[in-house]
């Protein structure tokens, strides 16, 4: 009887971590990165999925650049998408909000930029088909002293309680 219910409020207590860790995870979990190294490098790339209907996509990132030089991340392209933009979701009197960045992100010696669900990202337009967990895209980064970086971008689901603010 005692132990029934002790297993009750365990299995409560469970689902409620569960459910407070999705809300906690904007992203899905990944090494944090270090400013070790000696050229600018892009880590951690992953594409949200794209709904049925929608026709566009998001991929973050992190930029690391453990130089002494700035850089400036200047453009994005990927053969998954007709066009490809830089974006910025920013929080306009509490609407969120993207706005192109046709002059891209800076990048400062030793330091670290992410892309990341609500904040800046690189924006799918036009994708050539849906986005699906388990696919994976190439997107080419372009940077104004660094040249071009390839990653592969896995697809992965969203946290939980982050669908909007791509
Ligand atoms: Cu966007």
């Amino acid at each position: 009887m005692r132990t029934a219910k002790l297993i009750r409020i365990s299995l409560i207590l469970a689902l409620f971590t569960a459910l407070l860790a999705a809300c906690a995870l904007p992203a899905p979990p990944q090494e944090q990165p270090a400013l070790t190294g000696d050229a600018l490098r892009v880590e951690n790339a992953w594409a949200r999925p794209s709904p049925m209907s929608a026709g566009n996509g998001a991929v973050y990132l992190t930029i690391v650049n453990p130089t002494d030089q700035a850089d400036r991340l200047v453009a994005a392209d990927s053969p998954a998408a007709e066009n490809v933009e830089l974006h910025e979701t920013v929080n306009d009197g509490g609407v969120m909000r993207m706005e192109p960045r046709p002059d891209g992100f800076p990048v400062e010696p030793k330091s670290i930029v992410e892309l990341k669900p609500g904040g800046k990202h690189v924006m799918l337009l036009g994708l050539k088909e849906p986005l699906e967990v388990g696919q994976e895209i190439q997107v080419t980064l372009t940077f104004e002293k660094a040249g071009e970086i390839t990653v592969t971008a896995p697809v992965k689901e969203m946290g939980e309680g982050m669908e909007m603010g791509k």
